[in-house]
């Protein structure tokens, strides 16, 4: 057993809502590698699960809903990992015990429920609710969004974003491309160019041969922003060779490319070969890491370390008009609110 997974005094005591995989995997990192953390309480209706989960959190009691974790007062924090469908209760909940939130992307599924959210929010009157949109934490995505920040390679003009997944599970269906997948640069692209998203435009090109059937991609999505970059991004899921996350930046006199293969370099039989990441836990796992010290650090004096609940309904409404863009040839529209004074 290491140091961390014993709770301390101090530590902030953190309930983990939702025992996936996502959730088990941030289960077991801020109880081996995140400090001031423990997960104090596992949330997780399927007994089975629960029960998995626990026993790789020494200091946890485990409850099938959240609001049985907040009456026993099991928690200072809250860190929901449930499917998409079921965030916007917990985080209601959550708002309500007026407790510090770490939300798994996306927000809510849909524009209206990320707005109540944002709503609440804006009643308490302070940030409580930070977006696990982890990409924000990743170091070479800091050190882009230095450079075009810096401008020494002159102004940014295109980002072309290849994201691409050896496979998804039967699960995944057509509009999760948009909302389970394009997601991620729906955050980062605006965060990254210093713009706002405009309009939302998806091609389709030859069907991959090894999509499964209900699936129609590669997709190619084009972004414009309001700073006049745009943006496209190919969106595979089906590419079997691994999991790949990578952009390239035109500037005005230069190029940067950021997510290039880094794993083991080998050379035999006259061939050089380099690693390339299975899937996502890999490939950000450094990311999600310092994407929950973060957040731990922050929620110990009240504030947030990330994404907020606004960056959280701006990605919904390119969601939305993202799988509208999925039916429709041309560009779709993306219009936002001003956005209110809790998050300028
Ligand atoms: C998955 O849910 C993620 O969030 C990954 O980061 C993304 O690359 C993948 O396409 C999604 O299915």
């Amino acid at each position: 057993m290491s140091n961390n997974e014993q709770s301390r005094s101090g530590d902030l005591r953190v309930a983990v809502v939702g025992a996936g995989a996502m959730g088990a995997d941030h289960i077991n990192r801020i109880t081996r590698t995140i400090t001031g953390a423990t997960v104090s309480a596992v949330v997780e209706p399927d007994a089975a699960r629960r029960a998995a989960a626990l026993s790789s959190a020494p200091a946890a009691a485990g409850y099938a809903s959240f609001a049985e974790a907040l009456d026993a007062g099991a928690a200072d924090a809250v860190l929901i990992a449930t499917p998409g469908q079921f965030h916007e209760q917990t985080l209601m909940e959550a708002l309500e015990a007026r407790l510090p939130i770490l939300c798994e992307k996306p927000l809510t599924q849909d524009p209206v429920s990320s707005l109540r959210v944002v709503g609440a929010e804006q009643e308490i009157g302070r940030k409580l609710i930070q977006v696990g949109f982890m990409r924000r934490f990743d170091r070479e995505y800091e050190q882009l969004r230095a450079l075009i920040e810096a401008g020494s390679a002159g102004e940014l003009l295109m980002l072309h974003a290849a994201h691409r997944n050896a496979a998804v599970p039967d699960s995944y269906v057509q509009s999760m491309l948009i909302t389970d997948s394009v997601v991620h640069e729906f955050d980062v692209v605006p965060w990254l160019a210093g713009g706002t998203i405009t309009s939302v435009e998806v091609r389709y090109g030859r069907r991959n041969g090894l999509t499964p059937e209900r699936l129609r991609e590669p997709i190619l999505v084009v972004m414009e922003l309001d700073n006049g970059v745009l943006v496209d991004v190919e969106m595979n899921v089906s590419i079997e060779f691994g999991y790949q996350v990578a952009t390239e930046a035109v500037f005005e006199k230069g190029v940067a490319r950021i997510g290039q293969p880094s794993g083991l370099q080998l050379w035999q039989d006259g061939v050089f070969r380099i690693g390339e990441h299975a899937d996502f836990t890999t490939r950000f796992a450094e990311a999600y890491d310092r994407q929950v010290q973060a957040w731990v650090d922050a929620a110990k004096v009240g504030e947030i370390a990330g994404p907020s609940a606004w960056d959280g309904y701006k990605v919904a409404v390119a969601c939305e008009a993202g799988v509208r863009a999925m039916e429709t040839d041309g560009p779709i529209p993306v219009e936002l609110p001003d956005v209110p004074s809790l998050y300028r």
